[in-house]
């Protein structure tokens, strides 16, 4: 509201005919100041902790963040200064990652197990530094090593700077919603035993809104999860998708919704009644409680591509005041579990706001033009071995051929130590082989990817053009790729292989949506634009976490441009040692 206040001061000195210019200059002064003096150090402690919990019914021990799941929401402004030290007393090694978060300069806090730091060991510390730099919106945390982060995650949020509005009616409350995903079982057990046969991990038993499967699930009645809200008033849902291995459709029966941001990122409002949200992304909001004073069920229930899943419905419940409790909430009705049409209704509607105070700024010519094939394929289980995948092979998945395999050294620290070995600097910027990506009968040939650790380099404030290719090798599935350390544009999607003369014709260079995680359609293509202007290692890699285990990942080293604003910052005292 600052910019708004000095417009108004400086309309009305105009209106008297003062001379405004020095007042304006001195004005832009005082506010400037006023908001470095806004900008709030925020201190967290996060302690990593086992804790023992029901759910279905179960007993079973956990990895939280200080007892709770889902673990404590953040709650920072833009230009925050944000401390978090994590202490890690559950038994495994961990990591935090600040998903969505840009962390300029600071990569050192990023999180990604063997990117940017090795892990936290049993019993160490580590504090994630880093300031919110232009960002406002929902974005999350969560463990960035194994499979732990199903049970250790939470909401991360990022109001305006001190007296700047929301671009959309203030809501009478805000209520993080987070989705999860639950097994009966540890999960670090199901990936590690996956990894050990070779064969997909056992399918999760539930999903969870804020860590609860709701009242469709045995033994979950009393401890569903209820937001009350007051007939006429609006509300902000702060949606996050923390389940491990499926995107979701999200609904409220009876009631609409308007889309006002994704990860983080300002939309047009956008009127729908189902939301779509992949894995790791956020949505934003709002509802109106504009039905008879009732009960009515939140609900989510997967988006999937294949018929083997957990297809349970995890439920909250959304209470009018003054509705009577004997009632049972209505439920609404779910698209099918494959409804691709849906799912590419809800990401073409997206849209950036676009405005004088929220501009696009995606870049319109490109230094660098890379496709990548993502997708799916089998391994050698090994001489003399059988694995569980199909053929007796083992499950894989890979970027232009490429499956990512994880260093012993974090790559940030081989990167700015200069130890060599570690990682080499030829990942393609293009598929090796060309072939009908998306067609029915790939050659067998085509399914065997090259494990590797390899990085691509870019330039400081080089543009990079990036089209996800999805194939279908083996199986056709959608993919949820999460770049860290940006934000990106969504310029075009399609299905079918990507025409590179044709199909940059229909990009949308004026209002496109920006996201940090897009989902590469099932036998399709995504394109997405980013100005490299932010120096550091950069994983990128697709969010359903079965896919990134087999290796469905990317990396980008960002060079420093010239002088210490344009260049990585160095890394801190407390950092964990490989
Ligand atoms: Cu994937």
């Amino acid at each position: 509201m600052l910019t708004g206040y000095l417009v108004s001061v400086t309309m009305s000195l105009q209106s008297v005919r003062l001379s405004s210019a020095g007042l304006v200059f001195l004005l832009s002064f005082v506010a400037y100041f006023a908001a470095i003096s806004n900008a709030a150090i925020r201190n967290y402690t996060f302690i990593i902790e086992k804790k023992t919990v029901t759910r279905l019914c179960k007993q079973r021990i956990i990895a939280t963040v200080n007892g709770q799941l889902p673990g404590p929401t953040i709650h920072v402004r833009d230009g925050d200064t944000v401390n978090i030290k994590a202490y890690n007393r559950a038994g495994y090694n961990a990591t935090l990652h600040w998903h969505g978060v840009e962390q300029i300069r600071t990569g050192w806090a990023d999180g990604p197990a063997y990117i940017t730091q090795c892990p936290i060991p049993p019993g160490g510390h580590y504090t994630y530094r880093f300031t919110i730099s232009g960002q406002e919106g929902t974005v999350w945390w969560h463990a960035h090593v194994s499979w732990l982060r199903a049970t250790v995650h939470g909401a991360f949020v990022i109001y305006p700077k001190k007296g700047k509005p929301y671009p959309f009616p203030k809501p009478l409350a805000e209520i993080p919603l987070v989705i999860g995903e639950w097994w009966n079982n540890n999960p670090v057990a199901v990936i590690d035993e996956a990894v050990l046969t070779g064969g997909a991990p056992n399918i999760s038993d539930t999903f969870t809104i804020n860590g609860q499967p709701g009242d469709l699930l045995p033994c979950s009645s009393s401890e569903t999860f209820r937001f009350a809200v007051k007939q006429g008033e609006t509300y902000l849902l702060r949606l996050v998708n923390a389940a491990l291995n499926s995107g979701h459709f999200f609904k409220i029966a009876g009631h609409e919704f308007t889309v006002v941001a994704v990860d983080a990122c300002y939309t047009k409002p956008y009127k729908t009644d189902v939301i779509v949200i992949s894995a790791g992304q956020t949505t934003d909001v709002l509802i109106t409680a504009n039905q008879p004073v009732g009960k009515y069920y939140m609900a989510a229930r997967p988006y999937n591509n294949q018929d083997s899943f957990d297809n349970t419905t995890t439920t909250a419940i959304l209470e009018y005041i003054g509705h009577q409790h004997s009632t049972r909430p209505i439920l609404p009705s779910f698209p099918a579990y494959n409804d691709t049409a849906t799912v590419t209704r809800f990401s073409r509607a997206l849209r950036s706001l676009a405005s004088r105070e929220y501009p696009v700024d995606v870049p319109h010519t490109i230094d660098e033009s890379l496709i990548a094939t993502v997708g799916l394929g089998l391994r050698p289980c090994g001489t003399g071995k059988t694995c569980d995948g199909p053929n007796g092979m083992r499950l894989s998945a890979s970027i232009n051929n490429v499956s990512y395999v994880e260093p012993t050294i974090a790559l940030l620290q081989a990167y700015y130590f200069s130890i060599n070995g570690v990682f080499t600097t030829d990942f393609p910027s293009k598929p090796g082989v060309r072939f009908n990506y998306t067609g029915e009968d790939i050659l067998e040939s085509l399914w065997v990817p090259d494990p590797a650790t390899k990085v691509k380099v870019l330039k400081y404030n080089s543009t990079v053009q990036l089209v996800f290719q999805a194939t279908n090798i083996f199986v056709a599935e959608n993919h949820p790729m999460h770049l860290h350390g940006y934000n990106f544009y969504i310029v075009g999607q399609g299905f079918g292989n990507y025409n590179p003369v044709t199909d940059p014709l229909k990009f949308n260079l004026v209002d496109p949506p920006q996201r940090n995680t897009v989902i590469a359609p099932v036998s399709g293509w995504v394109a997405i634009r980013f100005r490299a202007d932010n120096p550091g290692v950069w994983f990128l890699h697709c969010h359903l976490d079965d896919h990134f285990t087999w290796g469905l990942n990317m990396v980008f080293l960002v060079q420093n441009g010239h002088g210490p604003l344009e260049s990585l910052e160095p890394p801190p005292r407390d950092l964990p040692k490989c």
